[in-house]
């Protein structure tokens, strides 16, 4: 009932279930995993496809045309697709005060071609969609990083990019992943609405969208589903990372479904139109770390049950919105009447203003809320 099927669009990245378990604190307890046993393995449990960054897979020169042969093969064995590429920007220690925005410019020009490297593969192997992260574009200290001056560098990058992957006719869209921190102190675009801000200064807004991360929102606070709706709204949620995250702490990237269960909930509600609205039809991504306490077994269980947990939340968002008890609550908590703008047809401000209102009763309404949220809260336990 729950068995990962190809239309569900699962995909996975190579560092997820190919994480060492290298962290500040200890080295790897884990031993490298082989992209091509990764891709026959993603394929054994029902991905459909796979996501990488460049050095991730082709880390080294001597080795790429041999990597990319073996690569190649085993998604045509498996029938994988590759979706989404994207850059290491934030590993190379060249990279340690920023790449695209480095203060250094050798480094920005290094970054730059780094990338249009990287996009000639993800066009040569038929990604959708290319995702930039700037996890090292950002600051420690106040005076180190003229903000305005970075943005500019940042627009001027992904211009380039834009503009470059045009003029090659590749198909590809941009997607910014925002994350508020870690590992800079402070990361430029924190959250999808500062990215989704910034886009719109970019030359070529319309080939640039959002990748947003369940976990990256939360470290900052903020309402996953509401994000992602917003971008939805923009018609800008090009992909999406999930995984889970318990709070403003250190960014865990626990399968989906850990840590904010209910967050997921509403994550898969929004994703499916959040009922009434624009549903997303890309790959559904998880960028999740397998703890590192787990050994090879761990990893692959952690893998199944990300897509087992959206499988599940699925169907209980499913059978939420078709429950004809929240039906009728939806209507006492008057959701269905939001979608009536506020002046009616050929109405003037004038007849706005005079219209008599009490106020008074108006507080004093009913809402309904509290019973909506009990319907979600018995759906998402199972006892409805
Ligand atoms: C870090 C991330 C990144 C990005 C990745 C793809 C290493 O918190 O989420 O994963 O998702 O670079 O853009
Ligand atoms: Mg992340
Ligand atoms: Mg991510
Ligand atoms: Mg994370």
């Amino acid at each position: 009932r729950f068995t990962p099927r190809p239309e569900d669009k699962f995909s996975f990245g190579l560092w997820t279930v190919g994480w060492e378990g290298v962290d500040v604190f200890g080295p790897a307890s884990r031993a490298p995993l082989d992209p091509v046993e990764s891709v026959r393995r993603l394929a054994d449990i029902g991905a459909a496809a796979v996501t990488f960054h460049d050095d991730d897979l082709v880390p080294d020169d001597a080795t790429r045309d041999h990597t990319l042969e073996r690569f190649g093969k085993a998604l045509a064995d498996t029938g994988l697709r590759v979706e989404m590429v994207t850059t290491n920007l934030f590993g190379p220690p060249v990279f340690k005060e920023g790449a695209l925005t480095a203060n250094n410019r050798d480094v920005r020009r290094y970054a730059i071609a780094k990338v249009l490297r990287n996009i000639d593969l993800a066009a040569s192997l038929g990604a959708d969609t290319f995702v930039l992260w700037g996890g090292r574009e950002g600051a420690e200290h106040g005076a180190s990083k003229n903000v305005q001056t970075a943005l500019a560098r940042m627009a001027e990058a992904i211009d380039l990019f834009c503009a470059y992957s045009r003029e090659q006719g590749y198909d590809l869209r941009f997607a910014l992943e925002p994350k508020p921190n870690e590992p800079r102190g402070d990361i430029l675009l924190p959250t999808i609405g500062h990215a989704l801000a910034f886009i719109g200064a970019l030359d070529h807004a319309d080939m640039v969208g959002l990748n947003p991360e369940v976990g990256h929102e939360e470290m900052a606070g903020l309402n996953f589903a509401h994000g992602i709706s917003q971008a939805l709204w923009h018609d800008k949620l090009f992909h999406v990372d999930l995984n889970g995250q318990h709070g403003p702490r250190f960014d865990q990237d626990l399968r989906f479904g850990a840590g904010n269960l209910r967050g997921a909930f509403w994550t898969v509600d929004a994703l499916l139109g959040g009922g009434g609205g624009r549903a997303y039809d890309g790959y559904v991504h998880f960028d999740f770390k397998p703890p590192r306490s787990e050994a090879d077994g761990g990893v692959w269980d952690s893998a199944r049950a990300c897509m087992r947990n959206y499988l599940v939340l699925r169907e209980k968002v499913q059978a939420f919105r078709a429950d004809p008890e929240v039906a009728a609550a939806l209507e006492a908590a008057e959701v269905p009447a939001l979608d009536v703008p506020a002046l009616a047809p050929g109405e003037s401000l004038a007849d706005l203003r005079a219209a008599a209102h009490d106020p008074a009763a108006l507080a004093l309404r009913e809402v309904g809320m509290e019973a909506l949220d009990q319907l979600a809260m018995e759906h998402l336990l199972g006892v409805r």
